[in-house]
């Protein structure tokens, strides 16, 4: 895989370097002071290849959409979901893989999955009260003992090799995360007692065996879990914080481990905790774990007015209801008949999207990937909803290390966008 990525991959250096040399004075877009006021949506200013977000149609990995892939990605069974194993082939190569290059990246991430004894010990050092996500880029940040990309500049290598390195590091690091997150889960909830890899299973299948959910539709639903969240084009937080880190030249665990941090925030990645937390608050206050649809709306009137968000709803790009709530919404109808919370989840899809649409401000009031995924999980029996945004932090790594493995390929520069005093804009805005 690593030479197949060679060789694709190296033909887009010349486009890059033609690019930046002869039409460097092309203008491709002009930045209104309203972008600029609204976290710089829609200012093209990244070189993303692996995913590409349409507002209307949702995300398409190297072209293919989230039902496209459910299809033709190699996976165990044919009534299975495809494994994210050939989801990262899809997103480095450019192609979809073949079952044995799927198998091989499975083998290959198995025997890099040793994780040292010193980033157990990070984990084990704090409180167990920290946040998984705490702990979760600590571990991350820790293992950077071991980056072969740190070792090789330190040693003076010539910066066209950077990438090699960096794939190197990029896999190992990957390989490595179910460990984690099992660990920390089995450490936070199940008293530490932790469950050994099985290296016959694949890497989502072995996440979920080691956090002790081991029903083969345990395992489908996380491999479904960690296709769907694995990427959203390079402008999210998580996305672009690894990007940006990853420009200065620090090592992928840095820069991985900073762009979990971005994912840890309520906006983000932490709005898949937040749903199930609403809910259960909702359900409390309601005084039923089976509100009517009448209920819902008054609660989320009152979010509303209090100020809040209505988490799992809204997005900065997406104009329509997201196809990864879609994806898990069809495997809710595929396998679970009756679930109180599966039932809120759709019944909030009912009622949310016409009231946030009213308020009038809302640009999107259709559901996100957040919306559906914490029910799912909770459903099969992983309860624990303080954990959910690592197992979206263990998918995400896939697509943003992906990237970062191109960028060092195509040499992309430190990032270093200007800034200006609020004065500026205002004088700007007059005129002046
Ligand atoms: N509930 C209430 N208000 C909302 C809202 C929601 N679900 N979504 C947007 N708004 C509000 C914004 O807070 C903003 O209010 P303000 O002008 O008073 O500051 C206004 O509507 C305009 O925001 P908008 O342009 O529609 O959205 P943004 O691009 O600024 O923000 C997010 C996008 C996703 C952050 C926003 O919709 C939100 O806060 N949603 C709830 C949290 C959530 O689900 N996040 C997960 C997103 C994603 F899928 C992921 O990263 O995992």
């Amino acid at each position: 895989i690593k030479n197949r990525f060679y060789e694709k991959a190296s033909k887009c250096i010349g486009e890059y370097q033609k690019l930046k040399t002869e039409h460097a004075d092309k203008v491709i877009a002009n930045v209104t002071i309203g972008q600029v006021m609204t976290g710089m949506k829609g200012v093209p200013s990244l070189i993303t290849d692996t995913s590409k977000l349409d507002a209307n149609t949702g995300i398409t990995f190297r072209g293919y959409s989230i039902p496209e892939l459910r299809e033709k990605l190699p996976r165990l069974d044919p009534a299975g979901e495809p494994l994210p194993e050939g989801l990262y082939y899809l997103m480095l190569v450019g192609e979809i893989p073949e079952q044995e290059d799927v198998f091989n990246i499975s083998k290959d991430w198995s025997t890099r999955s040793h994780v040292p004894q010193h980033v157990f010990d990070v984990i084990d050092a704090m409180p167990k009260s920290a946040r998984p996500m705490t702990q979760f880029s600590a571990a991350i940040v820790a293992m950077a003992t071991e980056s072969v990309f740190q070792k090789a500049y330190r040693s003076g290598v010539n910066k066209k090799y950077y990438w090699d390195f960096m794939y190197d590091d990029v896999m190992n690091l990957i390989a490595r995360l179910p460990r984690i997150a099992a660990y920390i889960y089995r450490r936070n909830y199940f008293k530490d007692k932790h469950i050994e890899p099985d290296p016959r299973l694949d890497w989502a299948g072995n996440l979920a065996h080691m956090m002790g959910h081991d029903s083969d539709e345990v395992k489908r639903l996380m491999r479904l879990y960690m296709v769907i969240h694995a990427d959203h084009e390079g402008g999210n937080v998580s996305a672009h914080t690894t990007h940006l880190v990853g420009s200065a030249l620090s090592n992928p665990y840095y820069a991985l481990g900073a762009g979990m941090l971005g994912l840890a925030g309520p906006l983000h990645g932490y709005a898949n905790q937040d749903v199930i937390n609403w809910i259960f608050e909702l359900m409390n206050e309601i005084g039923s774990d089976e509100p009517t649809k009448e209920q819902l709306a008054d609660y989320v009137q009152k979010t509303l007015e209090a100020g809040r968000v209505v988490p799992g709803y809204g997005h900065a790009v997406l104009r329509v209801t997201d196809p990864r709530f879609t994806a898990q919404k069809e495997f809710a109808d595929k396998y679970i008949t009756h679930d109180k919370l599966i039932n809120t989840v759709n019944n909030l899809y009912e009622v949310v999207p016409p009231i946030l649409g009213s308020v009038g401000k809302i640009s999107n009031p259709w559901p996100n990937v957040d919306a559906y995924s914490g029910a799912l999980l909770y459903h099969y029996g992983i309860k624990e909803y303080s954990f959910y945004t690592v197992l979206f932090g263990v998918s995400r790594a896939l697509g943003v290390l992906a990237s970062l493995v191109m960028d060092r390929l195509y040499g992309l520069p430190i990032e270093r966008p200007s800034s200006y005093p609020l004065k500026w804009y205002r004088d700007k805005a007059s005129g002046e």
